[in-house]
């Protein structure tokens, strides 16, 4: 919908009322919000972050107000900031609230306001709440009365605010909300201001904490007492609550397209929209002739599909024609995974609770609130009824990065998406998947560089060299400092390789292996060649490492050195500990920069650990004696130096 008009035909497009059949995600929105909680850690932060925002909890209060030209009616609002009450110059309902058609009926601003409510809903909710965007709107001619100081204020509608949040209708503060503050500046309404910004606060509306002003019982309060106390005296006279207000809506399935699972619903004249009975499950979507819209769903025009009958009175009833959105299906399909063949339920309460919750799931951030949340309130549904035990779907949850080429997005409607087929012709498949490996920490995003993939195409083929020319090249001799150093990289690559899957640090696996791949060349070109037992074990570990990544061409270099068993079928190597240890260095341990203890660590000791060994030194010690250091400055892996007065 670009320009307001359909982006295929041009026909204008407006918004319409329709009946939708929704899923209420609302009543699980608390459960959904605190079982973020143990996810900490297991999912990335902007996933959970994200999750955060779109439940959107806020608290404050709601309360009525009454209409000073019309009593007996009123209008009800939510704030966050009841504390600043005592400031509201204006009210402001939605422009498709209820209340304004009735309170402008017969009047002559009738014609206007409907005018305005017909622009209004042509924009975006995106466009309506945009900061950018100057905020329009229309004064009502009517006032409401602020409970608080028992004063009418100015009633309008305005774009900014909507119908879907909250009550659809706000008390505005300008003083210390920005939106009002840019209306209130537009329409020439007061600001008053309740909080007392401070003395260099040079900004407009002030959101922050400070002493309540302008608002008598108030005055002198923080914001977070005086949102108590102002909702305290709502309730207290009973004109509101404290009220906590979620962002997330209820979840609409309803989709008039052909593809989709039919909505299991009839309507039956005499008594009304009922499920469809559980033995009558699934309703199958109908092969049709015509799936183009006319109006109404394509299965609409299925007569022999629409027409059921009423499962209480066995009397004709209409089938919903509506089917539902593909996110259902993708909320639950992994617990059919757990039990695919059942065909008498769904899945099997056992096979889903020893499977599930999924151990690791991968997906792109793209998931993250749509399929995300809308699994996690199926499983909690389906964990309430009883048809399996876990409240969460997904345990450990990674999200990779995207891949770009030229800036953009790769996707087929831009045409810029690499056809990997002339790279196999080129480089070969393992080649390829390599590269994907290397491109970069698979969280990030990616840029697509042919280079690369030459980069590794020329690693894969070194190591085969050493495999298929230079392996002969070495002779039976005995092991010389050469031979233990390169067996000392093996392993140490081993072990680095080994933990960097298991993060999924790919792209440092492969550089871990590129690495070894030029030690073990320097290694051939030494003084004493190669010595042929030490290459064997060198090339065992590299093909084995190489097996997961670059499967074909690993096998073929597995037979070539002999071996006769299926390289897929081989365990990970185990390093031995002694040999993957790094080296040691000499720490240098001075106090007040005079060197008086040297101690062996390993090349990769934490900033804290050589502190603490420092510290524990016996001639470090004596200078200290029962007095702790005023400095402790470490330069890892050389020197610590311990300052004392
Ligand atoms: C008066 C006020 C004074 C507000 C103030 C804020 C600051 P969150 O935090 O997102 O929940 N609001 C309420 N309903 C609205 C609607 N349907 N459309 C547009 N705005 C709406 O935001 C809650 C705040 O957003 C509410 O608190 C209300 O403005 C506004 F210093 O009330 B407040």
């Amino acid at each position: 919908m670009g320009d307001g008009v359909c982006e295929r035909c041009g026909t204008p497009v407006e918004k319409r009322n329709l009946d939708q059949w929704f899923f209420k995600i609302t009543d699980y929105a608390q459960r959904l919000l605190d079982d973020l909680e143990p996810l900490k850690g297991e999912w990335p932060e902007r996933v959970r972050v994200m999750q955060q925002n779109w439940i959107g909890r806020s608290e404050g209060a709601q309360f009525r107000m009454e209409i000073a030209e019309r009593p007996g009616t009123f209008v009800e609002v939510f704030t966050t900031r009841p504390d600043t009450s005592f400031g509201m110059t204006f009210a402001v309902l939605a422009p498709e609230h209820p209340l304004v058609g009735q309170l402008v009926a017969g009047t002559s601003q009738e014609a206007e306001v409907a005018e305005f409510v017909h622009r209004v809903t042509l924009q975006t909710e995106i466009d309506r709440l945009s900061t950018e965007k100057e905020k329009e709107g229309l004064f009502l001619g009517f006032h409401a009365v602020n409970p608080f100081t028992g004063k009418p204020v100015p009633l309008f509608i305005a774009d900014y605010v909507l119908m879907t949040y909250g009550t659809g209708a706000i008390m505005a503060v300008p003083g210390q909300d920005q939106r009002d503050w840019d209306f209130a500046t537009r329409y020439d309404l007061p600001i008053i201001r309740t909080v007392l910004p401070p003395d260099d606060f040079d900004g407009e509306a002030f959101t922050g904490d400070g002493p309540a002003v302008n608002s008598e019982f108030l005055d002198g309060m923080g914001v977070e007492e005086a949102v108590a106390t102002a909702t305290a005296w709502l309730e207290e006279r009973g004109l509101g609550t404290a009220k906590v207000q979620f962002r997330l809506r209820d979840w609409l399935v309803s989709r008039q397209r052909y593809w989709g699972c039919p909505i299991p619903m009839v309507t039956c004249p005499e008594h009304g929209m009922l499920p469809v009975p559980d033995d009558q499950l699934p309703v199958l979507l109908p092969d049709i002739e015509d799936y183009q819209p006319k109006g109404q769903s394509p299965l609409a025009a299925d007569a022999e599909f629409v027409a059921t009958s009423c499962p209480v009175c066995g009397g004709p009833a209409r089938r919903e024609t509506d089917t539902m959105d593909t996110f259902v299906d993708s909320s639950w399909y992994y617990m059919r995974f757990t039990d695919p063949g059942n065909p008498a339920a769904p899945f099997d309460r056992d096979k889903a609770d020893y499977w599930l919750p999924v151990d690791q799931y991968i997906g792109g951030i793209e998931h993250a609130v749509l399929h995300l949340l809308y699994a996690r309130f199926f499983t909690k549904v389906l964990s309430d009824l009883g048809f399996l035990t876990t409240q969460e779907p997904f345990q450990r949850l990674f999200t990779q990065g995207m891949l770009t080429r030229d800036g953009a997005k790769m996707s087929k409607s831009k045409g810029n998406v690499v056809a990997p087929d002339p790279y196999y012709e080129t480089y070969g498949a393992d080649a390829i998947r390599l590269y994907h490996y290397f491109l970069g920490p698979p969280t990030d995003d990616a840029v697509w560089s042919d280079d690369g993939v030459e980069g590794t195409y020329r690693f894969l083929n070194r190591v085969w060299r050493i495999v298929d020319g230079e392996a002969a090249a070495t002779v039976d001799r005995d092991p010389t400092g050469a031979d233990e150093e390169i067996l000392r990289v093996a392993h140490r690559t081993l072990k680095r390789v080994s933990g960097d899957i298991d993060r999924f640090s790919f792209n440092t696996a492969v550089a871990a292996l590129m690495e070894y791949g030029n030690a073990l060349r320097a290694y051939l070109a030494g003084p004493g060649g190669g010595r042929r037992e030490t290459l064997d074990a060198c090339m065992e570990m590299m093909i084995l490492m190489l097996a997961p990544m670059t499967p074909h061409v690993a096998h073929e270099m597995w037979e070539i050195t002999g071996h006769t068993s299926m390289l897929a079928a081989e365990p990970w190597p185990a390093w031995d500990e002694e040999l993957a240890a790094l080296e040691t260095v000499t720490m240098v341990v001075q106090v007040n920069g005079k060197v008086r203890d040297r101690v062996e660590v390993p090349a990769d000791i934490t900033e804290e650990a050589a502190g603490s060994l420092a510290l524990a030194s016996e001639r470090v010690r004596a200078y200290l004696g029962d007095g702790e250091p005023d400095r402790v400055i470490v330069r890892v892996p050389n020197l610590v130096n311990v300052v004392v007065r």
